[in-house]
């Protein structure tokens, strides 16, 4: 059942029929989403990252069907939203994170600053190739595609800002102890898509994995088990943070489609007031926090998001305790 439902919302001859998607920006009228409670003593680290909206204000949701799968509707104010996908697109592709780009196809001056060097391509051609090649990174511990298992060996430093992020996330989520151990970024130009797969690598499989969309909307396929069981679609917007928890936390999923919905705001941030300013200005790059409020600096990183997505997936590795892996 799992395939099938794929192959319906991917194929690319029709436009996907969007009444069994469901929607977070009208999530109560749907009696298969319920609300869910937030820890919310947390405002006070929530206001120390730059970039979040007052948690008062931040909306929680559980499926009924897929218990453990929690999606919070955008948190981030719209300078936030700018900050963490220009740290996808420059920074985080870069060494000493691994990239997908081959060797036969990119030469390392590629492979080790795509984002400078994509807009460095002279011809149109050239530089669609070289934006629709980049399809993910990792750090902390690289996942290997092939063994499918982690190793001590190949691992580089988690970044701050996102470690911060997703403790913030987790604590609120009442997982306190949760270790941002290794991330995954998948880029997604419109018209790609992530096949049914379960996240297994990682020996603590009962810690939740954190999933944070940027850019473009996608159809995301919640299964079960086993791939006999039918699939839930939601709509995953840019700024919804999902939460693989619990029960589901070894469910199958995927992505079959990337829809074209967003528009992205293009007005000026740099004299705009951003309501989490008061943060505590070391957890970010303050100066990209910045400068993506300027429109010249921000337009490069909107047009990449015009027909992209972006998605960050955190998981923690180890168990509690456990300080090798090998
Ligand atoms: O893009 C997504 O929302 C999901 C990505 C995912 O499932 C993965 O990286 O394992």
């Amino acid at each position: 059942m799992f395939k099938l439902i794929f192959k319906q919302y991917k194929a690319k001859s029709s436009s996907p029929d969007l009444n069994d998607v469901l929607n977070f920006d009208d999530p109560l009228r749907n009696d298969r989403i319920t609300a869910h409670r937030l820890n919310t003593c947390h405002e006070e680290n929530i206001r120390s990252i730059p970039g979040l909206k007052s948690s008062s204000t931040w909306q929680c949701y559980e499926l009924r069907d897929h218990p453990g799968i929690l999606v919070i509707r955008n948190p981030f104010t719209e300078r936030g939203l700018r900050y963490w996908i220009a740290r996808c697109l420059r920074d985080y592709p870069r060494p000493p994170n691994i990239v997908n780009l081959n060797e036969r196809l990119f030469d390392e001056t590629v492979r080790s600053d795509w984002w400078k060097q994509l807009h460095r391509c002279q011809h149109k051609d050239d530089f669609q190739r070289t934006k629709v090649a980049m399809r993910w990174t990792t750090f902390g511990y690289h996942h290997d595609w092939d063994t499918k298992h982690y190793d001590d060996h190949m691992h580089s430093p988690f970044p701050e800002d996102l470690s911060l992020l997703c403790r913030l996330f987790s604590s609120t989520m009442g997982y306190e102890d949760f270790k941002p151990e290794a991330a995954i970024v998948n880029y997604y130009p419109v018209g790609s898509s992530l096949s049914g797969h379960v996240d297994y690598s990682e020996p603590n499989q009962s810690a939740p994995l954190f999933s944070f969309s940027f850019g473009q909307s996608a159809i995301f396929l919640i299964g079960g088990r086993s791939l006999e069981e039918t699939p839930t679609a939601l709509l995953l917007q840019s700024g919804d943070v999902l939460i693989m928890s619990g029960e589901s936390r070894l469910c199958y999923h995927a992505v079959p489609r990337i829809l074209k919905d967003h528009k992205t705001v293009n007005c000026d941030l740099s004299k705009e007031f951003d309501d989490s300013c008061g943060g505590d200005l070391n957890a970010l790059d303050m100066d990209l926090f910045e400068h993506v409020g300027n429109l010249s600096f921000w337009q490069p990183f909107s047009d990449y998001i015009v027909d992209s997505r972006i998605n960050i997936n955190v998981r923690q590795v180890l168990k509690p305790g456990q300080l090798l892996l090998n």
